[in-house]
């Protein structure tokens, strides 16, 4: 219990959510599923961002008409039914299902796992996304602009029918981004692992493991990894389109 204390600050161009202060609410199609939204069109993001506890046995809800649905699986296992047969994704997998697929996710054991949907905006002549199932551990990680010590995995190929990016990004004790980022794409991160002082905008946060952050446009951002073990968060961003054109 905190009382009235909360580290949770929902701003007009960021957010930081603190498992502290989740407060899950049924879904429609995710019965029997703890469901808590971390980011959404609600606070001004352009796509949404859930942390789901399912039991063994619960199935996803659909996802909003239009959308593009990305699930890493956090802790557990999820069944896919898709395209070809039954895939099981277990911790550290992941799956994009493009906007109107015929789909079922299940969970074939208790399953914690990051949702991400999001509008899907369509390109001329390219296919309206496709179906990918992945595995973090089979990414190799790149080390961001020549520093070893801050590597990316990029979970979703960069192709002309998909709309996101979805990266791992981890850092070793003392690493930080290079310099203040400020893009027109917006950003979702969870923190999966360690310590991190991050700023936004004029402020400045310390996070751990389990907090969520929203990023929208143009908000200057930068971070840095305080120890004393790594760093990692899941991040998303809305790429390789005309972003706000
Ligand atoms: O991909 C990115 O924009 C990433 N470097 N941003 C971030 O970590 N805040
Ligand atoms: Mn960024």
């Amino acid at each position: 219990m905190t009382g009235p204390h909360a580290r949770t600050v929902v701003r007009r161009d960021h957010a930081v959510i603190a498992p502290e202060t989740h407060v899950p609410g049924p879904v429609p199609g995710w019965s029997g599923s703890e469901h808590v939204r971390l980011i959404s069109p609600a606070m001004g993001a352009g796509f949404s961002m859930s942390l789901v506890a399912m039991p063994a046995g619960a199935g996803a809800g659909p996802p909003p008409d239009g959308a593009g649905r990305f699930a890493y699986v956090l802790e557990g296992a999820l069944a896919l039914e898709a395209d070809a047969g039954p895939r099981i994704l277990g911790a550290g997998g992941y799956a994009y299902i493009p906007p109107g697929t015929a789909h079922s996710l299940t969970a074939s054991a208790a399953a914690r796992v990051c949702v991400i949907d999001k509008p899907y905006v369509p390109v001329p002549g390219a296919p309206h996304g496709r179906l990918i199932v992945g595995e973090a551990a089979d990414r190799p990680p790149e080390p961001m602009l020549g520093d070893p010590a801050l590597t990316v995995r990029q979970l979703l190929p960069e192709e002309p029918a998909l709309d996101l990016a979805v990266n791992l990004m981890a850092f070793a004790p003392g690493a930080a981004l290079p310099f203040v980022e400020t893009h027109v794409m917006e950003h979702g991160l969870l923190v999966l692992e360690g310590t991190l002082v991050y700023r936004f905008a004029d402020h400045w946060y310390p996070l751990g493991a389990g907090d969520a952050v929203w990023m929208g446009p143009f908000c200057p951002q930068w971070c840095c990894a305080y120890g004393p073990g790594r760093a990692e968060y899941l991040i998303y961003k809305d790429w390789n389109r005309e972003a706000g054109a």
